[in-house]
């Protein structure tokens, strides 16, 4: 199955997701399609709507002391709902589908989630740290929400401006 990244500003990126009612083998498909095509573009999250299927399904590896990310470590969440958050931390967030730019984000710094895996059983995880930030990056994609929305208007306004410039660059080099 190949994948291919959705880029900003693509309008695709500003769909809702839809909830996942099958978890039969073409959800298996696309989520065992989706691990490695992340490994591969080096990043440690991935919602389904960033490779063009709208659907409430993200996988995320976040990486080990020593920076791997076994497969042990995967996690394969669908359909998340948030039920409880607290605290407050920042962190320099990037994403595959917002090439090159890297800015800093406010998150809950605890949540829970209640979710399902990829055969429909409920689950529920109490988080902190890198994997409860990439967990909220990834499931406001699911809402059409990326993180730049999250900039201060002044900090939007040069992100626009710096990423159409990039883009230009990234055209002419190929
Ligand atoms: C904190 C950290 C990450 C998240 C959400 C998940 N984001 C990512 O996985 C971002 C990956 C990423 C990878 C890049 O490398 C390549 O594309 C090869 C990258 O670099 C470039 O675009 C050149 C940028 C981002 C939430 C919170
Ligand atoms: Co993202």
């Amino acid at each position: 199955m190949k994948l291919n990244i959705v880029e900003y500003p693509d309008k695709r990126l500003r769909k809702k997701s839809k909830e996942v009612k099958e978890f039969d083998a073409s959800l298996h498909r696309l989520l065992d399609a989706m691990h490695p095509f992340m490994l591969e573009t080096n990043g440690i999250g991935l919602a389904a709507i960033q490779v063009d299927y709208p659907i409430r399904a993200l996988i995320l590896n976040i990486p080990d002391e020593d920076g791997e990310q076994p497969l042990e470590n995967l996690l394969e969440i669908i359909n998340p709902v948030m039920t409880y958050k607290s605290g407050e931390t920042t962190y320099q967030e990037g994403c595959l589908s917002v090439p090159q730019f890297y800015e800093d984000v406010k998150r809950f710094d605890t949540i829970v989630i209640n979710y399902q895996d990829r055969y429909g059983n409920t689950k529920t995880l109490d988080t902190d740290g890198l994997l409860a930030i990439a967990i909220q990056h990834e499931m406001d994609h699911l809402e059409g929400i990326l993180f730049i929305d999250k900039l201060s208007y002044a900090r939007r306004k040069k992100f626009e401006k710096e990423y159409k410039r990039m883009q230009k660059e990234r055209k002419h080099s190929k």
